[in-house]
């Protein structure tokens, strides 16, 4: 088993929605478990600006899947939300990223673990750091650390 970080957003047809449900739809994924979900959060779009704020969330989970495998499933929940998008950095109806699959560093065409630039996305870092406060990074660096170049000020939680 090994911890899993999966990062979702959405800023597209009912976003808080949209992640609600995927979080139902990790819960049920084959050979893999549910631990925590962060609340949901609401984000100032990193990229054009001329698009919705994003709802962002986190999830970790335990998993005996493969990196690829799991991709694979994440990808059919995606198309399941009839993921669209409509420009690189545009607005997505949904987003399932690995941010960390346990300590491994992953260098593939399909797959880059860590996540490319989760430790400058407030959206990653503020979820992160209420479900996983004393996370250390594979790099070493711990992600309480990441603040400092980072604020998560801007966030909003969005739960009740
Ligand atoms: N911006 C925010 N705030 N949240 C996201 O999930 C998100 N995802 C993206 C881009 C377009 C880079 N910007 C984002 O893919």
């Amino acid at each position: 088993m090994v911890n899993v970080y999966i990062g979702l957003g959405s800023n597209l047809d009912q976003p808080k929605d949209h992640i609600r449900l995927a979080l139902e739809d990790l819960k049920k994924l084959p050979q893999s478990q549910l631990v925590l979900a962060s609340r949901l959060y609401l984000s100032k779009p990193v990229g054009p600006q001329d698009q919705d704020d994003f709802i962002n969330a986190v999830a970790l989970l335990t998993t005996t899947l493969e990196p690829l495998a799991l991709l694979d499933k994440l990808q059919a929940i995606e198309q399941q939300h009839q993921r669209v998008r409509e420009r690189h950095w545009g607005p997505r109806t949904l987003d399932l990223d690995i941010l960390l699959f346990g300590n491994q560093v992953i260098e593939q065409p399909r797959l880059k673990v860590p996540h490319v630039q989760m430790d400058q996305r407030d959206f990653v870092i503020g979820p992160l750091l209420e479900i996983c406060p004393q996370l250390v990074l594979p790099n070493g660096t711990p992600l309480q650390h990441l603040l400092q170049q980072c604020p998560i000020d801007g966030l909003i939680c969005v739960d009740a």
